[in-house]
């Protein structure tokens, strides 16, 4: 008899909801969930416009990982906010999710002998990657969203590799899990759900996680599937908000930069980081001292704010949408079109853009751009919000605004532009 206080025996573990009908519900939830994650999460690294240059991206040999990237398109308007709305608002939604059913497993991994063969051996190897891989996909994601990028320049890849990581296990673990979970599920509707939790007699996978003692129930097995779905739902609703317009927008308790539009007025939506937090000096971004660099084919030209205004003016009804899941209703900006800018130094067709911002410090005072957005008619060197001035914690003197990008390529105190081919 084993000695039932350790956790490597199966009388230690003696909770009554464990069992295969509740793994398999969590499995079946999660197995499409973390697939539109991936997917949402692949596109958002495409977005960001990685294999331009070493700028916007760092990630040292994506190599083949990097695949399947390609041109992220400029429309519609909304696209970015849409992808990464989901891939954020799902994330967050999945958590307890995720953690029930790591709960609802852990038995297994304290189960000896830790490998009764080489294909077993292989099978624990690819659990602690997908445990890990889950933990760590999470775990920095949320850090991201919530502390604003604790670990800015290196987010990207950790998530990025991580991502591949463990996306690779999960893909072995559901080809492997779910037929059985799928046998699960039908034998529960056929009505012998608690069948292997009376007498331990069933020869279904995962009839092991039923405790062969059990306490007594607190919580029916549905019951804590209720908890589970009802933690979800408030995460859902207290995070969803922050990608809504209007009322709605209210809702959004969880969202760290509030949920509630900043001040009022034309600059009254939602900043990422501060002219302040962003050491911009008002010295530098006055008219008499201000000036924008433009660089390209036929040399450099120096414009100033007064200069810009003599240039056509054009409107574009735009939201920002940030990497971190939050984005605004359409604002309205008002500037020069980035193809007219990249024509004053001979780029009379599209080509891509380095624009850099006065800021010194900070991972995003700089941004490379595809030749598609520069093209775009509605893609902006914005002077204007809303009717009024930028703002400065919005980018005055001047702001790069595109349609379908991830926020981060939108940026602000604009000092220097510099065309031509990138890649
Ligand atoms: N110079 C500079 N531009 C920047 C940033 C920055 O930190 N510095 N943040 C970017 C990010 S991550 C986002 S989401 C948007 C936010 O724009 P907003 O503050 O006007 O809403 O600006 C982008 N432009
Ligand atoms: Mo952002």
């Amino acid at each position: 008899m084993p000695d039932q206080r350790l956790p490597s025996s199966p009388g230690f573990w003696r909770s009554p909801v464990r069992g295969p009908w509740f793994t398999s519900v969590l499995g079946v939830v999660l197995l499409g969930g973390i697939t539109l994650m991936f997917v949402t999460g692949l596109v958002s690294y495409a977005a960001y416009n990685p294999d331009l240059s070493p700028v916007n991206d760092t990630t040292p040999d994506k190599g083949l990982l990097g695949f399947y990237l390609f041109s992220w398109p400029s429309g519609p308007v909304w696209l970015y906010r849409l992808t990464q709305g989901v891939h954020v608002t799902l994330g967050v939604t999945l958590v307890p999710v995720l953690l029930a059913k790591l709960w609802s497993v852990v038995p297994r991994l304290f189960a000896l002998p830790p490998a009764r063969s080489v294909a077993h051996a292989l099978e624990r190897v690819s659990l602690l990657l997908l445990v890990g891989g889950a933990l760590f996909e999470f775990t920095t994601g949320v850090l991201n969203i919530q502390l604003d990028y604790i670990f800015p320049g290196s987010f990207y890849p950790l998530h990025f590799y991580g991502a591949w990581v463990f996306f690779a296990a999960f893909v072995a673990h559901a080809v492997l899990k779910t037929p059985a979970a799928v046998r699960n599920l039908r034998r529960m509707r056929a009505g012998e759900p608690e069948a292997a939790a009376e007498g331990g007699m069933g020869v279904e996978e995962g009839d092991e996680l039923v405790s062969p003692d059990p306490a007594e129930p607190t919580v029916s097995r549905r019951g804590a599937l209720g908890l589970v779905g009802g933690g979800s739902a408030l995460l859902l609703v207290t995070t969803a908000g922050q990608s809504l317009d209007g009322p709605l927008r209210e809702t959004a308790l969880l969202a760290p930069h509030g949920g509630g539009e900043p001040g009022s007025g034309p600059g009254g939506f939602q900043v990422n980081k501060t002219a302040a937090y962003a050491g911009i000096d008002p010295r530098e971004t006055g008219g008499e001292v201000w000036r924008l660099v433009l660089t390209g084919r036929t040399g450099q030209v120096r414009l100033s704010r007064a200069d810009l205004l003599q240039l056509p003016l054009h409107s574009s009804a735009l939201p920002i949408a940030c990497v971190e899941g939050w984005s605004t209703s359409n604002q309205w900006w008002r500037g020069v079109r980035l193809r007219d800018l990249a024509a004053l130094v001979g780029h009379d067709d599209p080509v891509d853009v380095l624009v850099e911002s006065v800021q010194r410090h900070g991972a995003f005072r700089r941004a490379a751009l595809r030749a598609n957005q520069v093209g775009d008619p509605l893609s902006l060197l914005a002077l204007f919000v809303n009717g009024e001035d930028l703002t400065p914690d919005h980018g005055y003197p001047a702001r790069v605004i595109m349609p379908a990008a991830p926020g981060v390529l939108n940026t602000k105190w604009v000092g220097r532009m510099t065309f031509g081919d990138l890649r």
